[in-house]
């Protein structure tokens, strides 16, 4: 693969504390689930990169996915900032089990469209959709509500789940394409025809969902990952 089919996409996470940005990124980079006495509440962020190679015109790139993991918590709320300064895609995450983690997304929604404008192309991804699955009555946040906000924003919604992997690969597979097919720099604001549900066998599904470079596949380079404090 020559030089000029690489690009670099900048990807932030954003959202409440403890809807799960960190096991997204961990099942993304490192298709791992980590539990129990593993976990760790992130501090300040954390950084770690992973290609994935898309078709484009015909033609094979390959996206290196930048992903910045933020802290969630009030007290990060102006380090946030400069972790989304500048990126070509935010995954603005929220748990399905809790409306006020949908609350906090429309707050960095809003921040988004402030300070990036259209820039930055915005996901919004319901975390720990396993929960759900197995327990229907715990959700908190339904599909269609999510969708209808993520549309009125030009962004696109997703549910996730980090423990088996749902949809995850996807996501990112998406924030990729379209990065590739928008361009860098470009008016990164998803159309209207652009901004819809995406998974679960919604029209947005990509028509191959099995396309994403995995572990096994020397297309792909799971990524270092450090931390700052
Ligand atoms: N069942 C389930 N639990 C999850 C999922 N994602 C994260 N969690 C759990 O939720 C807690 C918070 O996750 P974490 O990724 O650290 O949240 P963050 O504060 O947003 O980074 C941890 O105990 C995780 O194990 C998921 O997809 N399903
Ligand atoms: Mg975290």
């Amino acid at each position: 693969m020559t030089g000029n089919t690489r690009v670099d996409l900048k990807v932030v996470l954003l959202g409440k504390e403890y809807v799960g940005k960190t096991a997204l990124v961990e099942r993304f980079l490192h298709d791992r689930f980590l539990t129990g006495s593993a976990y760790q509440s992130t501090i300040g962020a954390a950084y770690g990169s992973r290609a994935v190679r898309c078709r484009d015109s015909g033609r094979d790139r390959e996206v290196v996915l930048g992903v910045w993991d933020t802290a969630g918590s009030e007290r990060y709320e102006s380090m946030a900032r400069i972790y989304y300064r500048g990126s070509g895609a935010a995954i603005v995450c929220y748990e399905v089990t809790d409306a006020g983690s949908l609350e906090r997304a429309r707050f960095w929604t809003k921040e988004l469209r402030k300070y990036e404008e259209d820039r930055c192309r915005i996901y919004l991804c319901g975390c720990k959709r396993d929960l759900v699955t197995a327990d229907p009555p715990l959700r908190q946040v339904g599909e269609a509500e999510a969708a209808e906000f993520a549309k009125s924003v030009g962004a696109l919604s997703i549910e996730t789940s980090s423990k088996t992997g749902e949809n995850v690969d996807i996501l990112f597979r998406r924030v990729a394409e379209d990065f590739i097919k928008g361009g860098a720099g470009a008016n990164n604001q998803l159309s209207q025809q652009q901004a819809f549900a995406l998974g679960s066998g919604g029209q947005g599904a990509p028509s191959s969902a099995a396309g994403v470079s995995t572990a096994n596949d020397p297309g792909s380079s799971r990524g270092r990952c450090y931390c700052l404090g």
